[in-house]
């Protein structure tokens, strides 16, 4: 069996040391233009070119949740994509955006401001219950980031394309009862993939739906959310502020104004890192079971683009 590695912005020795090491009886090796046919591929951001010559691959495994990049390809029509499954991103995901709401519902930002300034000052408490957080997307990581934030006893509401039943969470989906689930939260965070269907869906109007004083945490991709709008709404007074960690273009410009808005909390692309054992691990596994012919979960929907 042989694997080829096409990852960009990775450094592959590490990754081909894991896979060689799961996987023994395996050939792995880095894509290079006229290396022989693989049945597999590991790939992270890859060129057409890659399966313009590998398109007789059976099974592509991608190194991170989202497959967006993956999706804008034309991809051999045999092969199965597969994405990464938690991998030990949920759990980040969860204190990431646990940090986040609480950093804005406890007004950290202004203690630090105010420790920075030398000033010792008291802010009034808020009642959790005027903060109803809404989560977008109840996949692994929106179901993980949404039981987190039940334990800070938050109210929580849930948006899905289908139904979802999660105990504690306001269960919403479907465009039919977005404008209900908007109008229902008051913070906002984004787990959508990136989809013809949900590029763009953080914009004026939908934003401009939220509770007044609305905040809105995007760690999903940054070409969900209308950048334009959110700093609008800011500027209204519609919404109290933002945290961004994902971006348009990445690495966010120099000259963009989130850097230096004082109500935009930017991180880089970090809320939850793909971490190398634990996606090796699956991967291997995976591979494993379709050598045998086993099904396997989390595979692509192509037609529906996650
Ligand atoms: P999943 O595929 O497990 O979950 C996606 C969820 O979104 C599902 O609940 C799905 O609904 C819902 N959904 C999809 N399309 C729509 C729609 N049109 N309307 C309403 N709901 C919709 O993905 P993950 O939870 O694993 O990952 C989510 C995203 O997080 C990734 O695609 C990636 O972009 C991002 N990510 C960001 C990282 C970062 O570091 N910033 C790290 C990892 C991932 P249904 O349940 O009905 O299918
Ligand atoms: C992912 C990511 O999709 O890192 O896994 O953004």
């Amino acid at each position: 069996m042989r694997i080829s590695f096409c990852c960009t912005n990775t450094d592959p020795e590490p990754w081909l040391t894991g896979l060689r090491a799961a996987l023994p009886l395996a050939e792995v090796s880095v894509w290079q233009p006229g290396v022989p046919a693989a049945d597999y591929a590991v790939v992270w951001a890859p060129p057409q070119a890659f399966f313009d010559e590998q398109s007789q691959l059976k099974g592509v495994f991608n190194i991170g949740a989202g497959v967006d990049a993956l999706m804008k390809l034309r991809l051999p029509p045999q092969a199965v994509v597969v994405r990464l499954e938690d991998a030990g991103m949920a759990v980040q995901m969860a204190e990431y955006v646990c940090q986040a709401v609480i950093r804005h519902f406890r007004d950290l930002n202004a203690y630090a401001e105010d420790a920075r300034a030398g000033r010792w000052t008291f802010y009034k408490p808020r009642q959790r219950s005027d903060f109803p957080v809404g989560v977008m997307g109840l996949g692994v990581l929106g179901a993980r980031v949404a039981q987190a934030l039940q334990h800070f006893e938050f109210p929580v509401n849930g948006w899905s394309r289908s139904p979802k039943v999660l105990e504690g969470v306001h269960g919403f989906s479907g465009a039919a009862q977005f404008n209900d689930f908007l109008a229902s939260s008051r913070m906002l965070v984004n787990l959508l993939p990136l989809t013809p269907d949900t590029t763009n869906i953080l914009n004026r109007d939908t934003l401009g739906r939220l509770q007044p004083g609305g905040y809105v945490i995007n760690v999903a991709r940054g070409a969900h959310l209308v950048d334009d709008d959110l700093l609008a709404l800011i500027h209204s007074g519609h919404l109290a502020g933002a945290t961004l960690d994902v971006f348009r273009t990445e690495p966010l410009p120099p000259d963009h104004p989130f850097w230096q808005h004082p109500k935009v909390t930017i991180t880089p692309h970090t809320s939850a890192r793909t971490l190398r054992s634990e996606s090796i691990a699956q991967i291997a596994d995976k591979i494993s079971a379709m050598q045998r012919g086993e099904p396997l979960s989390g595979i692509v929907n192509v037609g529906s683009g996650y």
